[in-house]
């Protein structure tokens, strides 16, 4: 089954977001495969963020994911990967849809509450960034047959 990398920012942790996001996915009926609280290293952000290394707004961006803790976490089922990405809404929160969750809490784009993997390439490699294979979970969950 198709798994994507989740994080809910240092921003969205503050403001007491964490379980309404977690509950938007689990409701939609996504798995939790792995979760955990963390403080990123300036090491690991610049890694996370490596393809905006050249962008005017890296150094800002390195800062603020690493200015608070984050709950990184893997989600699994089908096409979780772009649904996640529609669910959390466009990058600009103002540019966002009502419903989703930039739509409905963010304001800018340097804090725009979660992170989300775009593409099966980018969802491997933060998983395996962020989690070693034994912080992934294969366990059965009895509500899938209600599900699929
Ligand atoms: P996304 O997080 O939707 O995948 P992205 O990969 O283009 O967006 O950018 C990564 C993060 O960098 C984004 O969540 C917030 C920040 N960012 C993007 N564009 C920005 C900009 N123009 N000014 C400031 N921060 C920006
Ligand atoms: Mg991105």
């Amino acid at each position: 089954m198709e798994q994507t990398f989740l994080m809910v920012k240092p921003d969205g942790i503050q403001r007491n977001l964490t379980g309404e996001i977690i509950n938007r996915f689990e409701r939609k009926g996504f798995k939790l495969a792995g979760a955990k609280l963390m403080q990123i290293t300036d090491e690991l952000a610049k890694t996370h963020y490596g393809e905006h290394k050249d962008k005017p707004f890296f150094g800002e961006l390195v800062e603020f994911i690493t200015s608070g803790p984050v709950l990184a976490m893997v989600f699994e089922g089908e096409n979780v990967i772009l649904t996640a990405r529609d669910m959390m809404g466009k990058t600009n929160p103002l540019e966002a849809a009502p419903g989703t969750i930039r739509g409905d809490y963010g304001m800018t784009v340097e804090k725009n509450i979660i992170h989300g993997s775009d593409s099966p390439e980018s969802a491997e490699k933060e998983i395996s960034l962020f989690f070693n294979s034994s912080e992934i979970l294969d366990y059965s969950k009895q509500d899938r047959e209600w599900i699929y």
